[in-house]
């Protein structure tokens, strides 16, 4: 049988086409409240007073808090979590659900309001009136590094930690005292706002006889809410259970613990009702974490011939106002891929966290990687322009490894990739984007002088994922684990059910696993159950980000699976009155080798698994097996993208007229998914690039935070991508798979502004920021030429 590759349509979507998905928002339950957010209008200020008395007595209103009230109630333990702290002396200021004293941020809450109605919650929340002193304001990361003003009062400083990876300072400064080309370049990662299709929502429901609460929330990670929530709320673990019903995206935005999430639990469980809120819009983009908010600053030096001889990286991080779950994390994610596919012999990384009076930043697809290769990426197109070369020979002269396929490859000194193929990958490349033809083209539309000119831009980027080792993640100061968990049982009719630790919400986890379990049981697909998503049902797990969910949890059913055969082949064995070691297993059929008249089906066994009226002596009833996946390293997924656009010089508007993407995330389970994971991924990296961008004013208030003016792309604005997929099998795992969630994002920001800078190299331009508004790009060739006109 052969499942396990085959394109499969994904069984999950009918039902949510069909729109009969049950989001948090869709799950009514009685006697709810609402709770109702009054969130502070300013970026830095102290909370002077706040008279609620109004908003108490509207109608339907249950009760108001203010964050010194709900202290006084002893609700928490401690502030909410930051669970990468990323040195032994970051600083971490406390961060409550509620703030007390001051706030530090635009939509940071003050006062949460409980009401019978979702509107009536809302209109009681304005109700509230709140005197503010303002205080200065740290509006950007050059005001932080600046450090005149702090975005906390009681802090000295706005840096909240300095982490080095330098492996080999002195062969680092040798390099570049002995370089023949240096570059040095200062790049801009915007934030982001993500903007999944379901806003975030949560409902909390205590149990009827108390003591036991479920939070149906829109999370990417129930299992790590739950020891989170447990561990700051003080409820018990064994109290808690968290449920991620249907849930519409996260992108890494729904990978955290947040201050409704903690209200709504320990509210309900102190008012003994249910509790819920589902954000708006609008409060989505001062409420929930963004993406991105670096600066960047990299030197490459390389010998007379482009060979790189060095890499040094300086980061400066926008943390926002707090350390969310893995804020300070997020760019050290990076720090290992600033080098990327390329053989750099000396290499220096650090970075610099930064508090702000912005929302916090923390994960967003890609988290650290996708910066990481915008800039090894921009900068190797710089090295070419210093060399003299073409942006592909650069890169061929520079790939790891000569290009030849190499395994367990140690990296400037810093860990180790599973394997690579970049040459062959790049060949494909170029063939399908006609690249030839491309050049060809933009000669003559050069040569021709047309006021649309044509860019091309070419990426080959790496990825680290697979999150993963524990004992790695540890060595990073990470406060957990990296292992996946997976219970495999075969019941007794011979369908099978499977228990999944990692928690989709996309990515068609339901119908890969099906695949991989009908293929190692020998049964069709359509008869495994997989469940997920529930901490009751699925109790251990570690659940969805960084790409991981095949390459630690898919391998964990997959190893599942493997002891449910072994111990049904001592069934068979036993039944067929042969010895094991002579059983064979092939498309869900045991026989003994030699005699393959004598056989039984694996559903048979299951059965006789199940009534236990004869099974080997000592042998437990059933079949059920659990495995824990850690493996020993991560995996790293890598590509080769090929952006074309079209460039308007008269009036700087760009269009992205077609891109080509070779990936290699090693062996694949359903290349279908695989191909839809390569395109969302893809566009949000050209969004960042062309469209997206919290912009914000000196008073540290998001300019454009409706969908209105933070332009989030739709199908219309990408053209059909080409993709086609190299296989280099991972060697991190059984399987042979790298993950590829994250990879389309990866590469496609650089590919993009490759491109653009690319098509505007005659006027001497070499760089434009993200994202390359009209505006920003009819700028750049008006300068080029003398000044805007
Ligand atoms: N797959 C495969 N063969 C491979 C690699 C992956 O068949 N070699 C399949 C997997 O079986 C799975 C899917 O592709 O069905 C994605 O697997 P994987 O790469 O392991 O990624 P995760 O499932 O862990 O998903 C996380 C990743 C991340 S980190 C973000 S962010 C992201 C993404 O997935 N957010 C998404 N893709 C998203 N897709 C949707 N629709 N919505 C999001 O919020």
């Amino acid at each position: 049988m052969t499942a396990i590759g085959t394109p499969m349509k994904r069984r999950e979507d009918p039902k949510l086409l069909a729109g009969e998905g049950k989001y948090v928002d869709d799950i009514q339950v009685a006697g709810q409240l609402w709770m109702g957010m009054v969130r502070s209008p300013f970026a830095h200020a102290t909370i002077e007073s706040i008279d609620a008395a109004e908003a108490a007595a509207a109608p339907g209103v249950h009760a108001v808090y203010t964050g010194a009230q709900l202290q006084e109630m002893g609700l928490w333990l401690a502030p909410l979590p930051c669970a990468w702290p990323v040195t032994d002396d970051m600083v971490n200021p406390p961060h409550f659900p509620v703030a007390v004293g001051e706030v530090h941020h635009v939509g940071e809450i003050v006062a949460v309001v409980l009401a019978d109605s979702r509107y009536g919650a809302a209109d009681a929340a304005e109700l509230v009136v709140v005197d503010y002193e303002p205080l200065d304001v740290v509006a950007s990361i050059s005001a932080a590094v600046e450090d005149s003003t702090t975005a906390h009062s009681d802090l000295s400083s706005n840096k909240a930690f300095h982490w080095p990876l330098i492996p080999d300072p002195d062969a680092l400064d040798a390099a570049f005292a002995n370089a023949a080309h240096t570059i040095s370049a200062d790049f801009v990662q915007q934030r982001l706002i993500p903007a999944a299709m379901e806003p975030r929502g949560v409902l909390a429901v205590p149990s009827p006889h108390g003591g036991e609460i479920t939070l149906y929330s829109s999370t990417q990670v129930p299992h790590i809410l739950k020891v989170m929530i447990a561990a700051t709320s003080g409820i018990s673990e064994a109290k808690l259970r968290i449920i991620a019903p249907a849930v519409g995206g996260g992108f890494g935005a729904k990978l955290n613990v947040n201050p409704d999430e903690m209200l709504s639990v320990t509210l309900a469980n102190k008012l003994g009702r249910p509790v819920r809120w589902t954000e708006t819009r609008s409060e989505a983009a001062f409420s929930t974490h963004q993406g991105r908010g670096q600066h960047q600053h990299i030197e490459l030096a390389a010998d007379s011939d482009g060979k790189l001889m060095g890499c040094r990286v300086h980061l400066d991080a926008d943390m926002g106002a707090y350390m969310m779950l893995i804020t300070p994390g997020v760019p050290l994610l990076g720090s290992f891929l600033y080098t990327g596919v390329y053989d750099v012999p000396a290499f220096g990384f650090t970075c610099d966290g930064y508090f702000t009076n912005l929302t916090p930043t923390d994960a967003y697809r890609g988290a650290g990687r996708p910066e990481a290769s915008y800039a090894i990426e921009r900068a190797m197109d710089l090295l070419a322009l210093e060399v003299g070369i073409d942006a592909v020979e650069i890169r061929r002269r520079n790939y790891l490894s000569g290009g030849d396929h190499f395994e367990n490859l140690d990296v400037a000194s810093t860990l180790t990739f599973d394997s690579g193929h970049y040459s062959p990958n790049l060949d494909r490349a170029l063939e399908l984007s006609d690249y030839d033809g491309l050049r060809a083209e933009q000669a003559r539309r050069r040569d021709a002088g047309e006021s649309t000119q044509l860019g091309i831009g070419v990426v080959t980027y790496v990825e680290i994922c697979g999150l993963a080792p524990s004992r790695a993640l540890g060595g990073l100061n990470y406060g957990a684990g990296g292992w996946e968990h997976a219970t495999v049982r075969l019941l007794p009719t011979g369908k099978a059910e499977v228990v999944s630790g990692s928690t989709p919400h996309g990515q068609g986890h339901e119908t890969s696993w099906s695949q991989i379990v009908g293929d190692k049981l020998g049964i069709d697909p359509a008869d495994v159950t997989v469940l997920h998503s529930d901490t009751a049902i699925s109790p251990l797990g570690l659940d969805t980000y960084g790409s991981r969910s095949l390459s630690v949890g898919g391998v964990a059913i997959a190893a599942a699976c493997d002891k449910v055969v072994a111990k049904a082949k001592e069934i068979a064995a036993h039944g067929l009155e042969a010895s094991a070691d002579d059983m064979q297993f092939e498309n869900g059929v045991f026989s003994v080798a030699g005699s393959p008249d004598k056989s039984v089906m694996i559903q048979e066994i299951a059965f006789g698994a199940f009534t236990a009226h004869d099974l080997p002596d000592g042998m437990e009833p059933n079949l059920q097996e659990q495995v824990s996946f850690d493996p020993p390293n991560f995996a790293f997924p890598f590509g080769t993208h090929v952006a074309v656009v079209e460039i308007d010089e008269d009036t700087g508007d760009v269009r992205l007229i077609d891109y080509t993407a070779v990936d290699d995330c090693g062996n694949q389970i359903n290349p279908m998914i695989v191909e839809g994971q390569v395109h969302g991924g893809i566009v949000q990296g050209v969004a960042q690039a062309l469209w997206e961008g919290a912009e914000y004013d000196e008073d540290g208030n998001c300019r454009n935070p409706s969908l209105l003016d933070y332009l989030v792309p739709s199908a219309a604005e990408v053209p059909s991508i080409k993709t086609d997929f190299t296989v280099t099998p991972s060697t991190s795992n059984p399987l042979g798979v790298k993950g590829v969630g994250e990879a389309g994002t990866i590469g496609s920001a650089a590919a993009v502004i490759n491109a653009i800078c690319d098509g505007l190299s005659p006027h001497g331009i070499t760089d434009i920021q993200m994202p390359a508004t009209p505006n920003r790009v009819w700028r750049a060739i008006a300068d080029a030429k003398g000044g805007a006109e």
